[in-house]
């Protein structure tokens, strides 16, 4: 496959980079954004969840029997959101950044890709003991298996806001080639113990420095792990893409979130950035005269000129 069609000069990600997407089910691409991009985010991380840590001294907790492994506590999401965030649009528009949807489109190949998910996530030593069992997450993005055409999968994007080394939890994985082997090709929710064990010596981690993303599929096994070092935080966004139209994959739809912030996104991203998450294109019939004021009588910080400019230039 050729990469042109889909990467443009700002391209963050090489070829290599999608072949191991494509061996793997998984990438883990590090420095993707610069200090610079992730200044502003962590500031609203800081806003969002800052006053959410147990305390400096605090140290990891860890229910485990001895040599066991995790399982998933309601303890462990205490503090996630779905997008928009009560925050600025630093991390509102993080999510919708032109290197991700450039990246989803050359590993989905698909000229035109949705975001479908979005969540900020914080954990903190002590907040909860984060070791999970091995799992694939499709369970809440298709109500059936994930497509074996990799245009139809997904690609979950998980983006560090601050240095995730293993003691900061970092999530670990076992690529596709090695779930395949050790579970025959099944895609069971949750492996059983025997499973669990047969995974466990061929995961690897996901430890990066902030700015790094971990890119990975809804078939690839995968769990969280504790945090422990002590008063230490991992602040994680991620972001999930499927090809413009796939009906397979979902989470909810946008506007069953209409209570949140939506202004922040409107008046601050642009149309390419818009048409992420559904909205029409400059051009497209769908905007009218009528739509257009419709649409900034709802948002009236959105610039809607291009908009306007387009459906000018067509009449
Ligand atoms: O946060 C992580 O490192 C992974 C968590 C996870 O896989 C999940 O909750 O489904
Ligand atoms: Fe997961």
């Amino acid at each position: 496959m050729s990469l042109g069609s889909f990467t443009s000069a700002d391209c963050r990600f090489t070829d290599r980079d999608i072949a191991n997407w494509n061996r793997d089910g998984a990438v883990l691409i590090e420095n993707f954004f610069t200090p610079e991009e992730l200044a502003p985010v962590l500031k609203d991380f800081e806003v969002l969840y800052g006053d959410k840590a147990p305390g400096a001294q605090s140290s990891a907790r860890d229910n485990k029997k001895s040599g066991s492994i995790g399982q998933f506590e309601v303890e462990q999401f205490a503090h996630f959101d779905d997008m928009p965030f009560n925050c600025s649009p630093a991390l509102n528009l993080l999510g919708m950044h032109p290197a991700l949807a450039e990246l989803a489109r050359a590993a989905l190949q698909a000229e035109d890709v949705h975001l479908y998910q979005s969540h900020s996530w914080a954990k903190f030593t002590g907040g909860a003991d984060y070791d999970q069992t091995f799992h694939c997450d499709f369970k809440n993005h298709t109500l059936i298996a994930p497509s074996d055409d990799v245009r139809e999968r997904t690609i979950n994007i998980m983006i560090y806001a601050t240095d995730v080394t293993n003691e900061h939890g970092a999530i670990h994985y076992v690529t596709q080639p090695d779930g395949d082997t050790v579970m025959n090709g099944r895609r069971p929710q949750f492996p059983d113990d025997t499973e669990q064990a047969k995974l466990k010596p061929l995961e690897k981690s996901g430890a990066a420095p902030a700015g790094s993303i971990f890119a990975y599929g809804i078939d690839v096994f995968h769990r969280g792990t504790n945090l422990t070092l002590p008063g230490a935080r991992r602040y994680t966004l991620t972001a999930s893409f499927k090809r413009a139209g796939n009906e397979l994959i979902g989470w909810s739809a946008w506007p069953y979130h209409f209570m949140k912030p939506w202004e922040t996104i409107f008046a601050h991203a642009t149309p390419e950035q818009l048409a992420l998450i559904g909205i029409p294109l400059p051009g497209h019939a769908y905007w009218t005269q009528r739509t257009l004021a419709r649409t900034k009588e709802r948002y009236p910080d959105w610039n809607a000129d291009p908009y306007a400019g387009a459906l000018r230039a067509a009449e």
